[in-house]
């Protein structure tokens, strides 16, 4: 199936680029040119959402607005496509929330630990009145924020030992994104955050810099960490998702009907996101199984939980209204 879902992205980003190839990403010959970037490959769900997302475009627009998908962080690591995205270099951007998060903190009510209570109650937060909320944040920092994607639930795997309860994450090296709120949550379980950017992670950990990470099944596995990081145990500490990104520099420049445009071909690249989602995270369950690794699912999250009372207290006690709201999202 991903074999055939390359192929597919393929043929899409052929398709979508004759001519254009060495484009600065100005219209040229009255089309509209647009960079995005994602850092997983291209058979990931995220990007293969922004394709879904760039054929719908080239489709409504009769070839007029023209996408181009950079995966595998050709255009960078996150921090450096956030930075890219606010200075109009690149376009449209797929990144997690948890660097976005050092932007705009009001979004650190999405990274927090064990905030929704399954992916039903994410997806009802984030499409909804709370989502359109915080996107609105987004605006004086550079940004337009045109939808969430998927990203399930992220958990700790490490190389020594399998985890089941707190103690056993005492003094293991845990490389972290680079998000304060995610450092923090690693200290409170007496493990020790490195931060650093997602592509080091790989040979960080053959070489042993670092014992583990933390991240959802995909990521785990599509990036390699789990041929050394063999145990992961599902503690399911955050359900943070994914956004694109719109540069506002480039998107005030767009005539009205095309920002229309653009955003009805991200919301519909939502569901077909979220359905590869699905499917990705039980085969890269598999794959792992397949491969030896050892997976915890019968943990007792509650002292992960109490132990989350630091971080809620210093990075959640501007945020409690929305919080409030989250909750009270059924
Ligand atoms: C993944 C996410 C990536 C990146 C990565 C990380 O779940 O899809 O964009 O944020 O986590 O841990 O750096």
């Amino acid at each position: 199936m991903l074999k055939k879902l390359q192929l597919t992205s393929i043929i899409i980003l052929i398709l979508a680029t004759p001519g254009i190839l060495f484009s600065s990403g100005r219209p040229e010959n009255g089309k509209i040119i647009l960079k995005a970037a994602d850092d997983h490959e291209l058979s990931y769900p995220t990007t293969q959402g922004l394709l879904k997302m760039a054929s719908l475009l080239k489709e409504w627009s009769k070839g007029r607005i023209i996408m181009i998908v950079y995966p595998s962080a050709q255009l960078g690591s996150e921090r450096e496509t956030i930075a890219k995205t606010r200075a109009g270099e690149i376009d449209i951007n797929r990144v997690n929330i948890n660097p976005v998060t050092q932007i705009v903190p009001q979004f650190k009510a999405f990274a927090l630990p064990y905030i929704f209570r399954s992916a039903e109650h994410m997806h009802h937060v984030v499409d909804g009145e709370i989502g359109k909320k915080l996107m609105k944040y987004l605006e004086a920092k550079g940004f337009v924020g045109l939808g969430f994607y998927d990203s399930g639930q992220r958990s700790f795997y490490n190389s020594v030992r399998s985890i089941h309860s707190i103690k056993d994450l005492k003094g293991l090296k845990i490389r972290v994104q680079k998000a304060e709120i995610m450092i923090d949550m690693v200290k409170a379980l007496g493990a020790i955050p490195i931060p650093m950017s997602f592509e080091e992670v790989y040979t960080a950990l053959r070489i042993g810099v670092i014992q583990g990470a933390e991240n959802n099944y995909p990521s785990w596995v599509t990036k390699g960490h789990f041929e050394t990081a063999r145990y992961y145990t599902q503690d399911e500490h955050s359900r943070v998702p994914e956004i694109i990104l719109f540069s506002k520099k480039r998107w005030d420049k767009l005539s009205a009907e095309d920002q229309k445009l653009i955003r009805k071909a991200a919301e519909a690249s939502i569901p077909y996101q979220r359905e590869l989602w699905e499917k990705m995270v039980s085969e890269s369950k598999e794959k792992a199984l397949a491969a030896g690794c050892e997976i915890v699912t019968n943990i007792d999250k509650k002292p992960f939980i109490e132990a989350m009372k630091p971080v809620y207290k210093k990075h959640a006690s501007e945020l409690q209204d929305i919080i409030k709201a989250i909750q009270n999202v059924q």
